[in-house]
């Protein structure tokens, strides 16, 4: 602290002088802050574009999303919404849609009481501990959901570091995903048309990556995982979806460090990560070696759209010497 060989100067006046400076700067970015989003629900759809290889398997499914577009259509899933860690969260829902909605944050918000059709509700609430988490409809009896209302809110260390959490394992590029299904003929467009989906039949025929059928996200920048040899990459990861969805790396394996805001003690090395409907989880990928490779989902059905291969829940993962 002090220089050392440095007899004029006043050791007193020194410290003290020190100590103004410290009083007078705070920490750069640890200072808590406000984000302020606005939602709005409303319908929309779903695009499923055909195999590259064979032409087939293009679709339109009826959906209903969040969107950050006033008067735009739902996007599924809604926009990433983030935060750091102690921020004032306000996020205004504005329900455009004819039916009742509400917005449900796992592990953060507790109101589930409806938005009347035309009705606005803000939700406030302080960000909690880094990590991942998923943020839906909770009406209807998995309905809204399955129709494609959820998202991720992701937060970040308060800090602002590169860090999973504060002081936590560090990481050099991060990407969001978002997995989901939907059942097309027995419940978009049984309750996009008005009608009444009967819960007890869920046999999904699409399985989405961030609201990408298979060929849509491995061609995705945001959903790729990009970088170099030594790079590290944060994959913070919710299932929206009703089913559990098993997602398995090629190229690398990967170290499980959080599960549903549980931070491991020690961290899991796998090469497959089983999350469960509403489940979170965040994992380390390393990137050792250079290649492209994919990452798809280990259940074959899952791997589909509508029947059509490598259409499901699938992403790349590009690695550069
Ligand atoms: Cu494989």
């Amino acid at each position: 602290m002090f220089p050392p060989n440095a007899p004029t100067i006043d050791r007193t006046l020194f410290v003290r002088f020190v100590l103004l400076l410290l009083l007078l700067v705070p920490p750069l970015s640890s200072e808590a802050a406000s984000k302020n989003y606005s939602l709005y629900i409303a319908t929309g759809s779903v695009t499923i574009t055909a195999s590259p290889v064979t032409g087939n398997g293009a679709a339109t499914i009826p959906s209903w999303g969040y969107t950050d577009v006033a008067g735009g259509p739902g996007k599924v899933p809604g926009p990433i919404l983030t935060a750091r860690e102690g921020d004032a969260v306000s996020v205004t829902v504005v329900n455009n849609d004819s039916r009742s909605h509400n917005f449900v944050v796992k592990r953060v918000t507790t109101d589930t009481s409806a938005i009347p059709a035309g009705g606005t509700k803000t939700y406030t609430f302080t960000a909690p501990a880094a990590g991942a988490y998923v943020y839906y409809d909770s009406l209807a009896g998995n309905v809204n959901r399955e129709m494609g209302l959820y998202g991720i809110f992701i937060v970040e260390p308060a800090d602002g570091s590169l860090s999973a959490w504060a002081g936590g394992p560090a990481y050099t590029s991060a990407v969001s995903w978002v997995v989901s299904e939907m059942d097309k003929p027995r419940w978009n467009d049984v309750a996009s048309s008005g009608g009444t989906v009967n819960t007890s039949v869920y046999k999904p025929n699409y399985f989405l990556m961030n609201g990408m059928n298979g060929f849509q996200a491995m061609g995705d920048a945001n959903t790729s995982i990009m970088g170099r040899v030594g790079d590290v990459a944060l994959v913070r990861l919710v299932n929206a979806g009703q089913y559990s969805h098993s997602l398995h790396f090629h190229g690398n394996h990967y170290r499980l460090i959080d599960e549903d805001g549980v931070r491991l003690a020690s961290f899991k090395e796998l090469d497959i990560v089983n999350v469960p409907p509403l489940g979170t989880v965040m994992v380390l990928f390393e990137l050792n070696q250079p290649g492209v490779y994919p990452m798809h989902i280990h259940t074959a059905q899952m791997e589909t759209g509508n029947g059509v291969y490598l259409n499901g829940v699938a992403a790349m993962i590009a690695i550069e010497p």
